[in-house]
């Protein structure tokens, strides 16, 4: 490096930075912004946010004015002249000392009664509130919810977390290997998810909507590709999801899909995943109604058209891309490197078996 030029390239570098950090403010679409709140708890979280930055702010003037003074009042004049020397002030030590503790201290009362406040569902599943179980898998998220019909049963669903609106939503966070957080930034969480050491918090979405959600703690290598998605539905359209869920998987005399069936038995697909719908507990989602995710593979491929509708031809599309090569879509999953057909060629599926295996999964709506 041409030392010479140091000063320059740095200005140029910060210029730079600066530039490329306003032209991604200036994207329209923020699908992960807390500055968007949608409910009371990412509502109370923004606003203690907003009270730490003032606060933040105000010592931050405060200082850098203090310090700007000084450095102009008390600088050398002349060459030969010696600044007057100050060694200690205790009325200043105290003050600068006693001004910090208390703003720390007014600081730490929203931020108590904001933890309390999220932790402290208002509708605590003893009080009739709805409560979801979210288990972390690397690299997917598993929901499991109450029969709407059977108590002793459980709907087990995948990446894809449906919330009546305007009601508090009880959620239990579990994990199966490692640490996993969850977080659906315009409604709250960031909650870790801890293996044997469940977690509870609660979450609510005033209005309905298609959120944006993903892991937030590092849980290995495909960490960055763990994502789900928040349906947020009116009460009637919740309940009537949930009744579907519950139905078993669809049957079909289509001879495809029915060879598709046969292949999925046969490939070592069953060892992972279940397809009965409170079938919880196996390496890979539950596929009963895959066909009627937004998503695969931990949000991955989209399923859903310029219309926000589910679209056929695009589960089809993207249920080939990911049996061809599950470790190119999503680098380092489990399937792509634990199940038989990819890690024995002997046993890898032919171009008519992933045929018959897209026409299978996406009949299961
Ligand atoms: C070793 C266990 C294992 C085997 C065997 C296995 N899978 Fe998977 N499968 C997984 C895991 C784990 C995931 C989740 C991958 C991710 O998102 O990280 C997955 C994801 C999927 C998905 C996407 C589901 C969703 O909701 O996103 C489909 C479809 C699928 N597998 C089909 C199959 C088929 C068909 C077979 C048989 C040829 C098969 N799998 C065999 C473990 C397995
Ligand atoms: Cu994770």
């Amino acid at each position: 490096m041409n030392f010479s030029r140091r000063p320059k390239n740095i200005v140029s570098l910060t210029l730079l930075t600066v530039f490329a950090a306003l032209m991604f403010g200036c994207n329209q679409s923020h699908p992960q912004s807390t500055f968007e709140a949608l409910g009371p708890v990412a509502q109370s979280q923004l606003n203690l946010f907003w009270i730490i930055f003032a606060a933040g702010a105000l010592v931050f003037v405060l200082v850098e004015g203090l310090m700007i003074y000084a450095i102009i009042k008390f600088r050398r004049r002349s060459d030969d002249e010696m600044p007057h020397q100050t060694h200690g002030n205790n009325t200043l030590e105290i003050t600068w000392t006693v001004i910090p503790a208390a703003l720390l201290i007014l600081v730490s009362i929203p931020t108590i009664i904001t933890i309390f406040d999220n932790t402290n569902s208002p509708r605590t599943p003893a009080e009739g509130g709805l409560v979801v179980d979210a288990i972390g898998h690397q690299w997917w998220f598993e929901f499991r919810y109450p029969h709407p019909v059977n108590p002793d049963e459980e709907i087990v669903f995948a990446n894809e977390l449906h919330i009546p609106t305007g009601e508090p939503i009880n959620i239990r966070l579990e994990s199966v290997d490692v640490i996993h957080s969850f977080w659906v930034p315009k409604i709250g969480g960031k909650v870790d998810m801890v293996p044997g050491n469940g977690n509870d918090m609660w979450l609510q979405a005033d209005t309905p909507g298609y959120l944006y959600a993903q892991c937030a703690e590092f849980c290995g290598v495909a960490h960055a590709l763990m994502r789900f998605r928040v349906i947020a539905e009116p009460r009637e359209d919740f309940d009537a999801w949930l009744l579907a869920q519950a139905e078993p998987a669809k049957e079909s005399a289509d001879p495809l899909i029915a060879a598709g069936k046969q292949i999925f038995q046969q490939s070592g697909c069953t060892g992972c995943h279940a397809t009965d719908p409170s079938s919880s507990g196996r390496i890979g989602p539950n596929l009963t109604h895959v066909a009627s995710r937004s998503t695969l593979a931990g949000g991955v491929f989209e399923n859903r058209d310029e219309f926000d509708k589910v679209n056929p031809s695009l589960v089809q599309a993207n249920l080939r891309e990911w049996l061809e090569d599950p470790l190119n879509a999503k680098p380092g999953n489990i399937m792509g490197m634990q199940a038989a057909v990819y890690t024995d060629t002997n046993k890898a599926l032919s171009e008519p078996d992933i045929s018959a295996l897209v026409a299978y999964l996406s009949s299961l709506k």
